[in-house]
């Protein structure tokens, strides 16, 4: 049997499970699997500025890529303490990423030894599983089932804590002998997909409510089969905005209060029959439940046993993996449509694709600052279907959830349930070190941008090109908008007078200086008709330089954007598109 120390069993495990990839930050706790890697190569490793950013550096990789896991690495103590974010934020939209960290020798953890803290337990809640090795031995096995579970079930993340002395202790292994091991997905069984079929013909204005489970279950053409099959109009969540085109007849438009439109809120309110997919039922998608339920029949199929039922009791719930549920549901449908008794929705799907073509928002604003509203429908005409988007929070991310346009899976790369400001930069770098020849557009605001702004030096270093779109208002925005329920504007402006530079009138931050100062290009842009010449420059800028390229667009401080306490009360605070030059780049007016 070979010898080899812990570690090195860890590198050989890593490559058999498929990774090729790691975020990290070494120190001296975690040095001896530094040395592992370096001894095996094959890992390609990309050096972060700031742990956390590591952290979402991998989540953005796995994000990009069915079946990818993203590594993360960082020493003992703060390091592990930084990447709780991302692991947060990873367990939360059920994300597989793999967090390795070093740790004091096992018999100085009791002896409060320099950066000696208990990780394991801190990250125990927002993790799958969280375990310091203690045994060397057992170091094959934690790695093995760190992989079983992130793919088995409900993905998500696993933190795994190495002590010193663990890490260089020698250990019988057989690299070539390691099996992954198996999966555990639970399917729909045919009974299952008949009664959820039995209920969905039983209704008049049924609705499919397409969540981040069928994008993780790679099953989006699944859905759109089953979608067209059925005639039954489709509803995507923040999480699942991708998985059937956003210029599909079949998709309904999003429901929520904030990232939603106005079209799809009227349709769910129409709708009496909702199938919802790898879903959760998320607050900021349903508002209040009263509204949201009345008068409708709910299925849910959820591939986490204990989320059925969680929000609020379906009237039947299916405990199945998307695509298994897809699958099945599928194979009962065409047999129901060879027997003439699938009903015809055209009716239905026309009245929701009226509404799509009819209730608009504007876009169209010329004024000067530039109204957030104009940035989105430049956006929309310089960035194709082929364009990843990766945002995070504040009023950017609820503008674009409101009027940029996704056609793909995996093509709207955001942190839903935790929204950690900061994420976008290093989640971009994820994205792009995934997929370095797609085009990457991160979008923030200022303060979103200020939060992790020095990873952006990675994206120089290691020359991952991708266009952030920052969108500056000199304020925290979707809190000083959500100020006005307590008449205030406090603590939430981010304005200042730049003694280094006047040219940002007032806004404070250069952030033209500081992208360049890390190694990347900017632009800034004031007038509504510079912002497409400076994007269509951006995408110039990154194929020829090969490192992120930032335009940054001076908007008008004050903006309120359309959300509201219910998905039948959300407020307008512009007029809305009374004509097609009004919303020039809506989706069912582009054709
Ligand atoms: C770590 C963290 N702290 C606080 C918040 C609350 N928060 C949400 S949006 C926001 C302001 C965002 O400002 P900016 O990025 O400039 O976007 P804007 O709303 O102005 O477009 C804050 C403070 C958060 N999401 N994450
Ligand atoms: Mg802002």
């Amino acid at each position: 049997m070979p010898r080899m120390r812990a570690v090195d069993a860890a590198v050989a495990i890593l490559e058999k499970e498929g990774v090729d990839t790691a975020f990290g930050l070494p120190g001296a706790a975690i040095n001896p699997f530094y040395s592992a890697m370096r001894t095996h190569g094959g890992i390609r490793h990309i050096l972060a500025r700031h742990v956390e950013g590591a952290a979402h550096m991998a989540e953005g990789y796995t994000r990009a890529g069915a079946g990818n896991i993203g590594l993360c690495i960082g020493t003992s103590g703060p390091a592990g303490t930084d990447m709780i974010t991302g692991l947060y934020s990873a367990s939360a939209d059920s994300i597989p990423i793999l967090c390795i960290t070093g740790q004091a020798p096992v018999a100085r953890l009791h002896k409060e030894d320099f950066q000696a803290v208990d990780i394991a337990a801190i990250a125990a809640p927002v993790t799958k599983m969280a375990m310091t090795v203690l045994q060397p031995a057992q170091v094959p096995g934690a790695f093995q089932q760190a992989f079983h579970l992130m793919r088995s079930g409900r993905p998500g993340p696993v933190l795994l804590d190495l002590p010193f002395d663990v890490q260089m202790a020698e250990i019988e292994f057989d690299p070539d002998t390691y099996e992954r091991l198996p999966v555990y997905k639970p399917s729909a069984s045919r009974a299952q997909a008949a009664r959820a079929l039995d209920l969905l013909a039983a209704s008049e204005r049924p609705l499919i409510v397409a969540g981040g489970g069928i994008i993780n279950a790679d099953a989006s053409a699944l859905l759109v089969e089953f979608a067209e099959l059925t005639g039954v109009p489709v509803i995507p969540t923040l999480m699942g905005w991708g998985a059937i085109p956003d210029d599909h007849p079949l998709m309904a438009g999003m429901v929520g209060l904030q990232t939603s439109q106005r079209y799809g809120n009227a349709t769910m309110l129409a709708s009496d029959f909702v199938l919802g997919i790898g879903n959760r039922w998320a607050n900021r998608h349903t508002g209040g439940l009263d509204v949201y339920r009345a008068g409708r029949t709910f299925v849910h199929v959820d591939i986490e046993p204990t989320q059925i039922g969680r929000v609020f009791a379906p009237d039947y719930g299916i405990v199945s993996d998307a695509k298994a549920a897809l699958e099945i549901f599928l194979e009962v449908a065409r047999e129901r449509q060879t027997e003439g008794r699938l009903a015809n929705r055209e009716e239905w799907a026309r009245e929701c694709q009226e509404r799509k073509r009819t209730m608009l928002r504007r876009t169209h604003f010329d004024d000067v600052p530039v109204k957030p509203q104009r940035v989105y429908e430049e956006m929309n005409k310089a960035f194709g279907p082929q364009t990843r988007y990766v945002s995070t929070i504040g009023l950017s991310q609820i503008a674009a959830g409101q009027f940029l346009h996704v056609y793909r899976p995996r093509h709207w790369i955001n942190a839903g349930q935790a929204g950690p400001l900061g994420w976008t930069i290093p989640a971009a770098i994820g994205v792009t070190a995934a997929d370095p020849e797609g085009s990457v557009v991160a979008l923030t605001g200022d303060y979103d941008f200020q939060f992790m702004m020095e990873e952006l030096a990675v994206g120089a270093q290691f020359r991952l090109p991708f266009i952030h779109v920052l969108v500056n208002n000199a304020y925290l925005g979707l809190i000083r908008q959500s100020q006005r329920g307590f008449d205030m504007d406090y603590c939430v402006q981010l304005s200042f007078d730049n003694i280094n530079s006047p040219e940002v009138n007032g806004y404070g931050v250069d952030h033209v200086k500081v992208a360049e100062a890390l190694g990347c290009k900017a632009l800034r842009v004031f007038e509504p008709s510079d912002i497409l010449p400076a994007l269509q420059e951006a995408q110039k800028m990154t194929a020829e330089h090969r490192v992120p390229v930032v335009v940054e667009i001076i908007l008008e401080r004050v903006t309120n954007i359309s959300m509201g306490t219910e998905i039948d009360n959300v407020v307008e605070f512009e007029e809305l598109a009374i004509s097609p030059e009004d919303a020039p780049t809506a989706i069912a007016l582009l054709d």
